[in-house]
């Protein structure tokens, strides 16, 4: 269901125009009202009134995190704080958080988005909706709810965490939709699948998962393991929290994202150029309706292509494919450029690993070493009686298979080290972190 067809299946062109007064009106206002933005347009010499052609966005100066750390905590609001209605923040792995505000009319473009997500993912007004984000200053729990209020969904703010009582709510509560990382997606279907819950026994039926990053693979098994339909929902708080793009249930084939109020574009992230559609880059942003915390080309550090092919579900809203990785996050172990995504597209293809993986990197005297974990399936698991200690042939000999695999997809050669089901951690609620880098400790 289109919740919005207005909007969501707009034709390109009213569309373009829209954007472009939109984004008359935002420059304009940073330009009056956030000293950084004011200063950073003044030192690039552009003027708002020089934003005529859609094209011209691409000379305006970059926003990036760093500005929302100098101007920590509310430096980059466009209104005073006293009139914003909520704040959020979000947390770093280095020092302080990132705060965003909202006005009154900020919080209903929110939901208004959260809404669509939710329609695109298979929920109707008066499905039950397990809310199992983390409410706080997080932006998933309540920026769902809001959406999930405003379509008329039964919301059950459960959060996140406590995977029994969720499961004591999924089964006495019947929710058909629900929403949460998709890490935890599989910490649920794993405990459903130990209290002997068989998939698609209960009435849930969607998941609106996202976060973090994940992969079709991992889709197809929590699909299969929960009897659902999974799919991908992106977002983060600078730009407005999740609601940024979503997948329809016609194609899952990329998120549609909600370009009446984001414009999206995508660069290369060494030289800031833009990249055409197909081309896998830096996702940056341009907010057009926030009032309390407008953002002008933010760049989110998370690399993904644009196709603007038209889609089966009839929206004309461009889409982004997954997050394929992450500027920041991109490792480099002896000198090779390494997404943790590389790793997981590799293991795919190998009936016996499940999506559970991590990787730890250390230094030995001079030389990276990388290390990756990956939990077996228990069919595979299942001949050692389920647990093993590495030295059988057979686990050795499947060891060998992954680090040639990895050694096809990444270029270097791994430490591959191959453990039973159950051993890696999982996700308690929240985001998973996979990627374990002690060189910098
Ligand atoms: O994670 C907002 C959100 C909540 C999105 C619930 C979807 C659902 P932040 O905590 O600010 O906001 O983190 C934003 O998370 O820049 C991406 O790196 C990553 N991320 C979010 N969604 C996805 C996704 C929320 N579907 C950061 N796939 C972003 C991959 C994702 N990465």
């Amino acid at each position: 269901m289109i919740w919005n067809p207005e909007m969501e299946a707009m034709p390109r062109a009213s569309l373009e125009a829209l954007q472009l007064r939109r984004l008359q009106e935002v420059v304009r206002r940073v330009y009056e009202r956030v000293p950084l933005y004011r200063q950073k347009f003044d030192a690039a010499g552009i003027h708002p009134d020089r934003v005529q052609r859609m094209d011209d966005l691409r000379r305006l100066p970059f926003t990036t995190k760093s500005d929302f750390r100098d101007t920590y905590p509310f430096g980059l609001f466009a209104v005073p704080v006293s009139s914003t209605v909520r704040v959020h923040a979000s947390s770093g792995t280095t020092g302080k958080p990132k705060v965003v505000g909202y006005t009154q009319n900020d919080i209903q473009v929110w939901a208004e988005v959260c809404a669509r997500c939710l329609a695109a993912s298979g929920a109707a007004p008066g499905d039950v909706f397990q809310n199992a984000y983390g409410y706080g200053l997080f932006t998933g729990g309540l920026g769902m709810h809001y959406g999930a209020e405003l379509m008329g969904l039964v919301v059950i703010p459960i959060s996140g965490g406590n995977t029994e009582r969720q499961i004591m709510l999924l089964r006495d509560f019947g929710a058909k939709v629900i929403a949460c990382t998709p890490s935890y997606a599989l910490t649920l279907a794993e405990a459903m699948a130990a209290q002997g819950i068989a998939p698609g026994s209960l009435n849930l039926r969607y998941g609106v998962l996202g976060a973090e990053p994940w992969t079709e693979a991992m889709r197809d098994e929590i699909e299969a393991r929960l009897g659902i339909a999974a799919l991908n929902i992106y977002g983060l708080s600078e730009v407005i929290g999740p609601g940024v793009s979503n997948e329809c249930l016609e194609e899952k084939n990329g998120a549609h994202v909600f370009e009446d109020h984001f414009l999206v574009e995508v660069v290369d992230p060494q030289s800031g150029e833009n990249l055409p559609p197909g081309e896998p880059g830096e996702l940056v942003f341009t907010t057009l309706t926030k009032e309390a915390l407008p953002v002008i080309r933010y760049r989110t550090g998370d690399i993904a292509s644009l196709n603007l092919a038209p889609c089966a579900c009839g929206r004309t809203f461009v889409r982004m494919s997954r997050i394929v990785g992450r500027t920041d996050d991109m490792l480099i172990i002896r000198g090779i450029n390494v997404y943790p995504s590389q790793v997981e597209a590799a293991l795919v293809g190998l009936p016996e690993m499940s999506p559970h993986y991590q990787l730890v990197v250390t230094r030995e005297h001079t030389l990276d070493v990388l290390e990756v974990k990956v939990e077996v399936t228990d069919g595979f698991a299942r001949q050692f009686g389920g647990a093993f200690d590495g030295d059988e042939a057979e686990v050795q000999e499947l060891a060998l298979r992954c680090r040639q695999k990895l050694l096809g997809v990444l270029g270097i050669t791994a430490q591959v080290t191959l453990v039973p089901p159950g051993k890696l951690p999982r996700s308690e609620g929240g985001k998973l972190r996979r990627v374990i880098d002690q060189r910098r400790l």
